[in-house]
């Protein structure tokens, strides 16, 4: 008895240590089904950071002179490819001033284009810079998935263990390939300081991830609606004391009506206990533009101050 229970607890440890050293569970489409369908259960602190956004502030407004945007192409040792990735550069921009840069990654089904063209981030953007409540700022929104192939998959295959390793994978060509053609090619102001990190969905996953593991790379880090590629708590504040020391701006947000709340709720909390200062910030949204629009516009904000 004694030996069949020790032998169900090695067999139960070797499966934890499996789990936690592949960090996350494999994505298929019934497991993000249900993690989508997981019951919502807030807490009393699982609320508004700040008020709602004016009306309109993701539209473009007449007299609000628009940020450009354009094309980088870099050479990625990761997929052996060129990558793309869309950059906005802020209304009034020129090659004599510098400017901090913010990294904004996409969710599971997008790309390059999506804080674009769904979210509308340049638009958030340019009424912020107009109005002086934001610094004016280099965005630059890669593509995340870092494989041969980075095209979006197509619906049936894009919550595929496949699709979802190009995303892990996207942290090295992240830190060794794009920052650095970033870097070459703008006039930034290329430290840590000045170089922020948040996304969307995975990509608010991939900014926990690779953010917290990167503090020499970026004092602040974004997290929206994070997905299940979000690290465990433990794996992602290995060492609380120089996130405390590290960390200008650490923001969590979700939709109160969006599945996946647990995901950040969970890192929320982590925080927390751990004594690490962050804003988190629950709106009524669900898993979709208005929440991701919303918490561009309170992060973007705040940052580099
Ligand atoms: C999952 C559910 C959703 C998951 C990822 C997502 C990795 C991502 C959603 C998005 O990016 O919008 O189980 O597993």
């Amino acid at each position: 008895m004694q030996h069949t229970k020790t032998l169900a607890t090695i067999a139960l440890l070797a499966l934890a240590t499996a789990a936690s050293a592949q960090g996350v569970e494999t994505v298929t489409p019934d497991r993000a089904r249900a993690n989508f369908g997981r019951p919502i259960t807030l807490a009393a602190d699982d609320v508004r950071a700040f008020p709602a956004p004016p009306a309109g502030f993701a539209d473009p407004r007449p007299g609000v002179a628009p940020g450009r945007i354009e094309e980088l192409s870099y050479a990625s040792g990761v997929t052996g490819t060129r990558r793309m990735a869309v950059v906005y550069l802020p209304p009034g921009y020129s090659a004599q001033k510098r400017y901090p840069v913010l990294y904004l990654l996409h969710g599971i089904g997008g790309n390059q284009h999506e804080w674009q063209g769904y979210v509308r981030a340049n638009t958030v953007l340019d009424n912020l810079i107009a109005d002086g409540k934001a610094l004016p700022m280099i965005v630059v929104m890669p593509n995340g998935r870092a494989l041969p192939d980075d095209n979006s998959p197509p619906a049936d295959r894009v919550f595929t263990a496949e699709n979802a390793a190009g995303f892990a994978k996207f942290e090295r060509d992240l830190i060794e390939f794009l920052i650095p053609a970033v870097d070459a090619k703008y006039p930034t102001l290329a430290d840590r300081q000045h170089r922020a990190l948040a996304g969307l969905s995975m990509g608010g996953g991939q900014s926990l991830n690779f953010g917290l593991a990167h503090l020499d790379t970026f004092a602040s880090v974004g997290g929206f609606s994070s997905a299940p590629n979000t690290k465990p708590a433990a794996e992602l504040l290995p060492d609380p004391a120089a996130a405390r020391r590290q960390l200008a701006l650490l923001y969590l947000s979700c939709g109160n009506k969006d599945g996946l709340i647990n995901v950040s709720q969970t890192v929320h909390r982590a925080l927390k206990e751990r004594g690490i200062p962050h804003l988190w910030n629950v709106d009524e949204s669900g898993h979709d533009r208005e929440s991701w629009a919303e918490n561009l516009f309170h992060f973007s904000q705040r940052l580099f101050r």
